[in-house]
């Protein structure tokens, strides 16, 4: 009777134990997020050639450093040719723990690694960030009418109009 007992806690135990694996499996995300983005850039951050192009923050909010080479971007939902950051360029495009990485959107991509293919609309559109299979979203926003200089940033768990943008610093 207490050998049977003993058994029954033991397979509830190798039970419990596969039920967390599966779990934790379907729980792994890549610790990346969209920070803040400036949809009309007039005069907050000019990138690399003095230009004042839109730009999007990333966030690693995890504990390794995370190359956002090999990754995607995109301002389509089911976009099936998103933009995939080059992933030769290991030392410009990886982001520490709690860093920022700002991409610039204006289709200048003889520019660097770190310009994507599209431009965000201050109209309103969408920003896409995919897994490395392109299709798996890591993180998304859909956003409305922008404002000149007028950036939208992530606070807790909230969107937010910012007065006073923070491209590449916390919002
Ligand atoms: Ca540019
Ligand atoms: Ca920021």
């Amino acid at each position: 009777m207490i050998k049977m007992h003993v058994f029954i806690k033991l397979i509830n135990l190798v039970l419990l134990f596969i039920l967390l694996s599966c779990e934790s499996k379907n729980r792994a995300v890549v610790e990346l997020q969209i920070s803040e983005f400036l949809a009309i850039n007039e005069t907050i951050l000019a990138d690399n050639y003095g230009e004042y192009d839109d730009w999007i923050e990333l966030i690693n909010y995890g504990t390794h450093p995370i190359n956002i080479g090999g990754y995607y971007l995109s301002d389509k939902l089911n976009d099936s040719n998103p933009h995939m950051i080059p992933d030769t360029f290991t030392a410009i495009t990886t982001i520490n723990p709690n860093e920022f990485i700002i991409l610039w959107c204006d289709r200048d991509l003889d520019q660097g690694p770190l310009h994507l293919d599209f431009k965000l609309s201050g109209n309103g559109e969408s920003i896409i960030l995919l897994d490395k299979d392109g299709t798996t979203i890591i993180d998304e926003y859909s956003f409305l009418q922008q404002s000149p200089d007028i950036s939208m940033g992530k606070i807790g768990d909230d969107w937010v109009f910012m007065e006073y943008p923070t491209p590449g610093a916390a919002n």
